[in-house]
């Protein structure tokens, strides 16, 4: 496929699948032609609802996902997943594992998986999986899911840039609340108690609730608890329901707008920082020169205030 930025565009627009696929290969691959494509796509961008599931390995976050996916499917709304998972099982077997589970949707044109590759430095990931979402958003899915696994800020700035963010707890296997990350605690809009079908789903509930009348309402809403059982579709209603009314509870008080400016906020602080180290330290000999000054600092034969100076100068800014 040999095409213009412009008919490129058109297509993921079209909610081409091929065209869409090649765009995320080159939002991965850092492109160049995926900031002109996507400058192309952001002004029909903003329409999407975008759900972000967060939690620890194994609790079902893939499976809710999965059973989320079709309740949106029957009611005729396009979806798009993203699975973003920094261990490495994920972009090995388990995104196998994971065609499998959805191979329910084969078929399916409405319906867009993506596992990301957790490759590049610098919070690589979280920007490419924002790139990612605004793309579906453009080809024209109506509700986006986000899995991450719940364990360090990267995937918390992940989840970040979700309307709504649901964290999913399961009961037993000392998964006790206590334990849990107060980060997680901190993003929650919807908890998503799962695998009720096990014992301790009400112990679990309790400490659940003790712990959210502690935390302070944020933005006026109190986190909704849910139980399902993902494997036997219990539940699924319920936790559509109560996304829905998050949905309309943010966006009639404004908070979703705000939301998104506070996304914005941050989202281009990170752009810049980016922009900035690429022009430092990019080019192929960026490392060899960071890796030289560390040297010369740690030898301490040069303090690092003198080693930024020096690199900020020979990019041509003033110090
Ligand atoms: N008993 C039970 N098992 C579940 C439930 N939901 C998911 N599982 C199983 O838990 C395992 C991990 O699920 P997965 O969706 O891959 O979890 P993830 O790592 O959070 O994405 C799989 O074997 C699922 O079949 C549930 O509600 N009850
Ligand atoms: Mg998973």
């Amino acid at each position: 496929m040999n095409l213009s930025v412009d008919d490129w565009a058109a297509k993921i627009l079209d909610g081409d699948v091929r065209a869409v696929s090649r765009a995320i290969t080159a939002i991965e691959n850092h492109a160049t032609e995926s900031e002109a494509l996507l400058r192309q796509l952001f002004p029909h961008t903003g329409q999407a609802y975008l759900t972000g599931v967060t939690g620890a390995p194994g609790t079902g976050k893939s499976t809710l996902v999965d059973r989320l996916a079709a309740h949106y499917r029957k009611q005729e709304e396009r979806v798009g997943i993203v699975a973003v998972d920094p261990t490495s099982p994920y972009s090995g077997g388990a995104i196998l594992g994971d065609r499998i589970r959805m191979q329910g949707h084969a078929g399916d044109s409405g319906i867009f998986i993506r596992s990301m590759a957790t490759r590049g430095f610098l919070g690589g990931l979280a920007r490419t999986t924002a790139e990612v979402v605004l793309l579906l958003d453009a080809a024209g899915k109506h509700q986006i899911l986000i899995e991450t696994v719940g364990v360090g800020q990267d995937e918390i700035d992940i989840v970040r840039l979700a309307d709504c963010v649901l964290v999913v707890l399961v009961p037993g296997l000392g998964d006790d609340i206590q334990n849990m990350k107060a980060g997680l605690m901190e993003i929650g809009d919807v908890f998503v108690l799962n695998k009720c079908d096990r014992e301790g789903a009400v112990r679990l509930e309790e400490q659940l609730h003790a712990m959210l009348s502690l935390v302070m309402p944020r933005d006026g809403w109190h986190p909704t608890v849910v139980r399902t059982v993902a494997t036997e579709n219990r539940g699924i209603d319920e936790l559509a329901t109560a996304i829905e009314r998050f949905r309309k509870y943010f966006e009639s008080s404004g908070q979703r707008s705000r939301r998104h400016v506070e996304h914005w906020k941050n989202r281009l602080v990170e752009m810049l920082e980016s922009r900035l180290l690429e022009k430092v330290l990019g080019g192929k000999n960026g490392e060899a020169k960071l890796q030289e000054l560390a040297a010369t600092v740690a030898a301490r034969k040069k303090d690092p205030f003198s080693a930024v100076s020096e690199l900020l100068k020979s990019s041509g800014f003033d110090d």
